[in-house]
C-alpha cells in the first residue's frame, strides 16, 4: 500500500525476475509484470476475477453481479452489449461532441479551471446523455461528484471510501428506479445505451433486474468521468512540454489519437488487476495450484524498458494505437474486448482525451499559474498534487 505503483517493479528489478511470492491481507499472492503475464491473465480460461479484489475496491468501483464477475458464455454475452455500445458505434464522437461543448463552455466563462475538478461535471453531462437518462441526471453536479469519487475512493479503504459506497448505493437505487419507470411507461423513440439493458437479457433468457441494470449503468457513466484523469494528465503535459502544445496548434487529426495513447501508457492511473486460478496452471515451469491468487502489473508493463525503450519519456511517435496493440501496451487491459475482460472503453477513452487536447491546444489561450505538479505514485489512483490549475483570463459571467 505504501509503494502503490511501484511495489511490483520494484521487488522484480531486485529479484532480477518478471514474478515474485508475498503475501498481502494474510494471503499469498503471486504478483508478475510483463506483457506474457498479462496475457495470461487475461487470455487464459483458467482464471477468474471472483474474489481477487479487496471487498471495497469491488464494491465501490465494479460491485456484484457486474460483467466484471462473470466468466464464460455469460461473461461474452453481457460483454457483448458493452462492445456493441462502446466499440461498434460511434459513441467516442457522440461523447467528444457533448463533452467538449460543455468543457469550452466552462473555459468560455473565463478564470481559473482545475483540470481535475472541472472535467467531472462536463464527464458526467456527456455520459447521462449519450446514455439516455435525461435532463435531471445529466445536470446533477452532485451525481458527477459521485461518479468521480467510485474510481477517486477505490485504491484505499477507510472513512472517505465508505461514504463514497453509501452515495454509490443511492446511485444505484435511483437508476434502479428509472429502469423500472423505463419498463413501466414502454420504450421511448430513440435508442440508448438505457433502452439496450433495459432490454437486454440474462440467465433463462429473463430480463436483467433492475439492480444489474443499474450495476452495468454505472460501469458506463463512472469511467467516463474517471477519464477526466487522464485529462489532467494531460494538460499537465502540455505545461511541461511546450513544445507539444505548440506542435498540437497546427497537427493533423491522428496526432491527438498517438498523443492520448501516450498519455494512457505513461500516466499512472489503474495500477494492477488480480484473477484466481480455478484450476492448477501450468505457466513457465512453475505450476500455480488451484485457488492461487495472481496479480499482474499494468503500470509496470507499460513502463518496461524492454518493450519500451526510455520508458519514462514522453514520446507519442512510439505510435501506440489499442485498435493494435502492442505487447506490453495494457494500461486498460489485453486480449480480445469480446471475449476477455480487457476494457471496452479504450476507444471512448482516447476520443476524450484527444477531445480535451484539442481544445486546450486550438480553443481559448491560457496560463498556467504556480503551483504542484508532481504524482505521488503511492496514492492510487495517482494525480498531478495541484489538479492542474489553467487561467482563462478574466472571469466572464
Ligand atoms: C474493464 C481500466 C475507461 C468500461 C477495465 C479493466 C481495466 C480498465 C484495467 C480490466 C479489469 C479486469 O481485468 O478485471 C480503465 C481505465 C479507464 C477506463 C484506466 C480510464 C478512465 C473505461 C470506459 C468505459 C469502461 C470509458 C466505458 C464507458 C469498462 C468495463 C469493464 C472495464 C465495462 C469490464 C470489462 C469486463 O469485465 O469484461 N477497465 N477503463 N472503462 N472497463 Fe475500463
Ligand atoms: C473505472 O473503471 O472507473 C476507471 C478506472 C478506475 C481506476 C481505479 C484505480 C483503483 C483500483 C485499485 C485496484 C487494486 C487491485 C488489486
Amino acid at each position: 500500500m505504501r509503494e502503490g505503483y511501484r511495489f511490483i517493479g520494484r521487488r522484480c528489478d531486485r529479484a532480477g525476475r518478471d514474478g515474485f511470492h508475498t503475501r498481502l491481507m494474510l494471503r499469498d499472492v503471486l504478483c508478475l509484470r510483463g506483457a506474457e503475464a498479462v496475457d495470461l491473465l487475461y487470455e487464459s480460461p483458467d482464471f477468474t476475477r471472483r474474489g481477487a479484489m479487496p471487498g471495497w475496491v469491488l464494491r465501490l468501483l465494479q460491485d456484484k453481479g457486474s460483467v466484471q464477475q462473470l466468466e464464460g458464455a455469460e461473461h461474452r454475452a453481457r460483454k457483448a452489449l458493452f462492445t456493441r455500445l462502446l466499440i461498434e458505434s460511434d459513441a467516442d464522437a457522440t461523447l467528444a461532441r457533448i463533452f467538449g461543448a460543455a468543457l469550452l463552455e466552462r473555459i468560455g466563462r473565463g478564470g481559473r479551471v482545475n483540470v481535475l475538478r472541472d472535467t467531472v461535471a462536463p464527464l458526467s453531462r456527456a455520459a447521462c446523455d449519450w446514455c439516455g437518462l435525461g435532463a435531471d441526471f445529466a445536470g446533477d453536479r452532485a451525481l458527477a461528484a459521485a461518479l468521480f469519487e467510485m474510481s477517486d475512493r477505490a485504491g484505499f479503504p477507510g472513512p472517505g471510501s465508505w461514504a463514497a459506497l453509501a452515495r454509490r448505493r443511492r446511485v444505484e437505487a435511483r437508476l434502479a428506479a428509472a429502469v423500472r419507470e423505463w419498463r413501466r411507461a414502454g420504450p421511448p423513440e430513440a435508442a440508448s445505451p438505457l433502452a439496450d439493458f433495459c432490454r437486454a437479457t440474462g440467465e433463462r433468457g429473463r430480463p436483467l433486474p433492475p439492480e444489474t441494470v443499474a450495476v452495468e449503468l454505472l460501469n458506463l457513466l463512472r469511467p467516463i468521468v474517471a477519464v477526466g484523469r487522464y485529462v489532467a494528465f494531460a494538460a499537465r503535459l502540455l505545461i511541461l512540454r511546450p513544445d507539444w502544445r505548440e506542435r498540437l496548434r497546427a497537427a493533423e487529426e491522428a496526432e491527438f489519437d498517438r498523443f492520448a495513447e501516450e498519455i494512457r501508457r505513461i500516466s499512472p492511473f489503474f495500477p494492477f488487476v488480480g484473477a484466481i486460478s480455478e484450476r492448477p496452471v501450468h505457466w513457465r515451469g512453475e505450476t500455480l495450484d488451484k485457488g492461487q491468487w495472481v496479480i499482474a502489473d499494468l503500470h509496470g508493463t507499460c513502463h518496461d524498458a524492454r518493450r519500451f525503450p526510455d520508458p519514462d519519456a514522453f514520446l507519442p511517435g512510439r505510435r501506440l494505437d489499442w485498435r493494435h496493440p502492442a505487447p506490453g501496451f495494457v494500461p486498460q487491459g489485453a486480449g480480445d474486448p469480446a471475449r476477455t475482460h480487457r476494457c471496452p472503453g479504450e476507444k471512448v477513452t482516447v476520443a476524450l482525451i484527444a477531445e480535451a487536447t484539442r481544445i486546450l491546444t486550438r480553443g481559448p489561450a491560457w496560463t498556467a499559474p504556480e503551483q504542484d505538479l508532481g504524482i505521488d505514485l503511492a496514492r492510487i489512483p495517482a494525480r498531478p498534487a495541484s489538479g492542474v490549475e489553467l487561467d482563462f483570463g478574466p472571469a466572464r459571467g
